[in-house]
């Protein structure tokens, strides 16, 4: 029944995990698309599209990933997977998320680049080297770099969106076939957006060719107390603000959302509200009804 919703509620599919390299290449060149198949199907049946997330991650690696130590061996891996992955489903993406969280300024290492296997063994050229293998895979998908945290007026947000437009700059120089930034937009209600400095990056960016994408909205509940309905509200209101500045710069190219009911969502695992109830950052609440959220998304889809 939720697979139903999907297709009439969304005609966007994002692949949560099926798609990243421990799922897809568990082996060294042995490759398994069962599962990132059955959702492209599924997608062309419904006629949705697929947004393809994610080729180079520092997480959901196999450990045959995780060792590698060579310059030699990281580039031949990263040549063989973005050669195969992109190939197979050429004309099936809606877009790449190529790169995913590339920036970590609690690393501490230059740039604020995160430390990953892949930065470790090719330094931080490894992100050009991925769109470039990308690119040569498939020419007409678009290609973005994925990021999170960079929404509020707090010290981590700040300096990671520094990072970032840094980087985003850095691929421009260097004519990185890059197109557009996802942001990855996991919110949290209970701070406070940052309107001005958000707007200012999201310019920078857009000034420098780059077209956006919302690729994981979901907002956390954790910090919101009231009703089941003052919370859903709070949400609403939250999502619609973020969404004002979003739009004020430039309308995405597309919304996804991380999930679609409150019943399965990451962040469930991952905070405990004080009260003990679940989370409600999704557009559907865990019996699949609409909430206040899914029509601030509809308004602006709309625009
Ligand atoms: O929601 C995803 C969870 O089910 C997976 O176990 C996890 C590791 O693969 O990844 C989660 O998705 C993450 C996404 O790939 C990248 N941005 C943050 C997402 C939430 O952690």
């Amino acid at each position: 029944m939720l697979l139903e919703r999907f297709a009439t509620e969304a005609n966007i599919f994002v692949p949560e995990s099926a798609l990243k390299w421990n799922q897809t290449e568990p082996q060294p060149g042995q490759f398994d698309f069962v599962e990132g198949d059955s959702i492209a199907a599924y997608a062309a049946r419904k006629q949705m599209v697929v947004h393809g997330h994610t080729l180079v991650w520092y997480a959901a690696i196999p450990q045959w990933v995780s060792q590698l130590t060579s310059e030699q061996e990281a580039k031949a891996a990263l040549e063989r997977h973005i050669a195969v992955e992109v190939s197979r489903y050429r004309g099936k993406i809606w877009a790449w998320d190529v790169v995913n969280e590339p920036i970590e300024p609690d690393d501490d290492l230059e740039n604020s680049y995160r430390n990953s296997v892949w930065l470790r063994s090719l330094g931080p050229n490894y992100i050009d080297l991925s769109f470039r293998l990308a690119r040569a895979a498939d020419q007409r998908v678009p290609l973005g770099l994925s990021e999170y945290g960079i929404e509020y007026a707090t010290r981590t947000s700040r300096r990671r969106r520094q990072a970032l437009l840094t980087l985003l700059q850095k691929l421009r120089d260097q004519n990185t076939p890059i197109d557009c930034l996802a942001l990855q937009s996991h919110l949290d209600a209970g701070q406070v957006l940052d309107h001005v400095e958000l707007t200012s990056f999201l310019r920078d960016v857009v000034k420098l060719g780059y077209r956006l994408l919302i690729t994981e909205l979901d907002v956390n509940d954790v910090k919101i107390r009231g009703t089941d309905r003052e919370r859903d509200a709070a949400v609403a209101r939250h999502l619609d603000e973020y969404l004002d500045i979003v739009f004020s710069v430039q309308r995405p190219m597309s919304i996804a959302t991380w999930g679609l009911s409150d019943r399965s969502t990451w962040l469930r695992e991952f905070y405990k509200r004080a009260d003990g109830s679940p989370l409600r950052p999704l557009p559907l609440d865990a019996d699949l009804n609409r909430k206040p959220m899914w029509a601030v998304l509809a308004r602006y889809m709309a625009q």
